[in-house]
């Protein structure tokens, strides 16, 4: 397992869209542990590929609460098969947009078919903060930040301040200060 190096935005690739695997072999489970363990050291509670910049259909979800115990998901060319009328909102947070949090509205409950670990091909009901994270994590293969489904107004505001961290970044290291950005706690991004 080896960890990977999480894109941030604005970066070209994070706003491509993902070519879908041809089979689950040997590579693709590498390329999904690889992610489960950049994801749990993040710490986040989904990740798309993507996101480590490798352009393939490819997801890994584990939301940890008391309630629903689901343990980490592998999905390759996963779809949304069924999708409430009735929406929710939840304050999303993303890995690839540190730091920035906002409301986003999505259908409350899906059905999504996928690829296992294993290729088998498995659909699983969504409710609650998984259904809003396997609609982020599905968002990703096709380009799209939950930034996107806010205001352009705001995208732009955050957009901009993540340019000037990434600047200010860039500085410190090369007058060799230690890197002052913050992670999410892992309570913090199952919360959000
Ligand atoms: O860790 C994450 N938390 C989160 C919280 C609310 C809605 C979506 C997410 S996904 C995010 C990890 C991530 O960026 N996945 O792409
Ligand atoms: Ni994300």
């Amino acid at each position: 397992m080896a960890l990977r190096t999480i894109l941030t935005a604005p970066d070209p690739r994070l706003k491509k869209k993902a070519a879908a695997v041809a089979a689950v072999d040997a590579e693709v489970r590498q390329l999904m542990d690889d992610m489960l363990e950049t994801m749990y050291d993040a710490p986040g509670i989904g990740l798309a590929a993507p996101q480590i910049g490798e352009l393939k259909r490819v997801i890994v979800l584990d939301i940890e609460r008391e309630d629903v115990k689901t343990g980490p998901l592998f999905m390759a060319n996963p779809e949304i098969v069924e999708a409430s009328d009735e929406d929710a909102t939840y304050e999303e947070g993303c890995l690839s947009v540190p730091e920035h949090y906002s409301d986003v509205v999505r259908p409350a409950r899906v059905t999504v078919r996928y690829l296992d670990r294993d290729g088998e091909t498995k659909e699983l009901a969504c409710e609650g903060l998984l259904a809003t994270c396997v609609q982020h994590e599905i968002d990703h293969l096709d380009g799209i930040l939950f930034i996107d489904h806010i205001s352009s107004l705001k995208r732009n505001m955050i957009l901009r301040k993540l340019l000037k961290a990434r600047k200010e970044a860039a500085r410190d290291e090369a007058e060799g200060k230690p890197s002052t950005r913050l992670k999410m706690s892992a309570k913090e991004s199952a919360d959000v």
